[in-house]
């Protein structure tokens, strides 16, 4: 009887201000599904998505944080021990882009040392020339080691490539702590020998 092998679960947070899309980047990536009336996250809520990369099954828990100030103080409680974090503003809103950088400065002195980052620059649809600036962003993100993903939940743009480019990084880490974790085979051909126990020297007695 052969039994299907359990998906390693990694949790993702997602931080940025209100109203930038965070709730409707999750339901689109989990549900497929957009609102133009999505109520503002109390708090936070949780939703689960199983993915397959590169043959392994995963399960990212995702945790989709309140944006309104008057929650900020929970962030800690959701980053805390978060894999991953995905910052999210609003291409047309500048102050959100401020936030993101806010969140990071806070997610390197509090969060863990080797959470892994991206960022998503959401609501594409609404920028009317497709050359819009995300250079600041782009060099920005690459001075974190992140990368920009430009989304927008409403027409879908971006956002299976910024999960999959989380879940991926997630999997790579992994699969890099494990080797680590391995005994380093004895090389061949070295013949280690002991050295000899040093002889102390016995005191010189006196008469
Ligand atoms: N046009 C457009 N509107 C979007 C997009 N993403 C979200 N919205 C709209 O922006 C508003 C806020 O979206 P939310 O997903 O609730 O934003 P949020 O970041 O979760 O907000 P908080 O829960 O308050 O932190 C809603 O009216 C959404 O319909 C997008 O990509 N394009
Ligand atoms: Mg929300």
């Amino acid at each position: 009887m052969s039994s299907k092998p359990s998906a390693t679960t990694f949790k993702l947070v997602l931080l940025g201000d209100g109203r930038v899309g965070k709730t409707s980047l999750v339901l689109r990536y989990v549900n497929n599904v957009f609102s133009e009336k999505q109520q503002a996250t109390v708090q936070a809520s949780y939703l689960t998505k199983r993915v397959v990369i590169e043959g392994v099954p995963i399960t990212l828990a995702i945790w989709d944080t309140a944006g309104q100030e008057r929650f900020h103080a929970l962030g800690p409680i959701y980053y805390r021990d978060a894999d991953a974090a995905l910052l999210v503003y609003d291409m047309i809103d500048s102050d959100s882009f401020v936030r993101v950088r806010k969140w990071v400065t806070e997610l390197q002195q509090m969060a863990s040392k080797t959470i892994i980052i991206a960022i998503a620059a959401n609501k594409s649809d609404l920028v009317r020339s497709k050359k819009f600036d995300i250079q600041e962003a782009e060099s920005y993100a690459a001075s974190i080691g992140a990368r920009v993903f430009v989304t927008s939940a409403k027409s879908g743009e971006g956002i299976d490539e910024v999960f999959l480019d989380i879940a991926t990084r997630l999997l790579q880490k992994k699969k890099e702590s494990a080797e680590r974790a391995l005994p380093t085979p004895p090389r061949k051909g070295i013949l280690i020998v002991d050295d000899e126990p040093e002889i102390e020297p016995q005191p010189k007695c006196c008469s």
